[in-house]
């Protein structure tokens, strides 16, 4: 089998999977607005609270019990940075958001960071809450001990150090959303920002 040399950048990158005004790289930069939280694994809790203030709180060890998954994903930074075949493991938010008739989430962190997401962003196979990365435990920088993944979108909704999801009816904006980046964060629209 023959592959098309255009396809492929200088250094072998396949340039179909780049998203508008991308470039690929093989670093993983660190993009924190605050200090790097320092969450001990045996003191980390993820609760969702949902559209009517009920609370469903996981600890560690119940989160290490749920059905894990590795996952081989390209993700892109708005700063223009993209980063194929990056390998997670951790669980699908399907396993975590069950029985919800809510229609978005916001994600809260350590340090007070948030994202909101429409909730059918973070269902069927395309969410994960991961607490590896490459074969090794998360890294505080890169929000461990766990880190949401959301890799369809701009890698801002890929919340690190998460704490809790809370769901609602109705839409609100996060962090750097209310900030000026794009409400949805699409890469192959190239939403970057609120008037893209
Ligand atoms: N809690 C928290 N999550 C965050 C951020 C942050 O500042 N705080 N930055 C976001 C941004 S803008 C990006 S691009 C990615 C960067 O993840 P990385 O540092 O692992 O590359 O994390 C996202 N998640
Ligand atoms: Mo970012």
């Amino acid at each position: 089998m023959s592959v098309s040399p255009g396809f492929r950048g200088k250094r072998g990158f396949d340039l179909t999977r780049l998203p508008p005004g991308q470039y690929p790289t093989e670093d993983f930069p660190v993009l924190s607005a605050g200090p790097t939280p320092q969450v001990a694994e045996q003191d980390w809790r993820f609760t969702v609270t949902n559209e009517a203030g009920l609370e469903k709180t996981w600890s560690w060890a119940d989160f290490m019990r749920l059905p894990q998954e590795d996952v081989t994903t390209d993700i892109h930074c708005v700063t223009r940075w993209s980063k194929f075949d990056t390998t997670w493991r951790g669980v699908a938010l399907d396993t975590l958001l069950a029985d919800t008739a809510a229609d978005f989430a916001v994600a809260h962190c350590h340090g007070g960071y948030t994202t909101n997401l429409p909730l059918e962003d973070l269902l069927d196979g395309k969410a994960w809450l991961v607490h590896e990365f490459d074969g090794f435990p998360l890294s505080p920088e890169h929000g461990g001990p766990v880190r949401l993944l959301v890799p369809h979108l701009y890698f801002w909704k890929s919340a690190k150090w998460i704490r809790g999801i809370t769901l609602a009816d109705t839409d609100e904006p996060g962090f750097w959303e209310a900030g000026g980046y794009h409400n949805y964060g699409d890469p192959w629209r190239e939403q970057r920002t609120w008037n893209d």
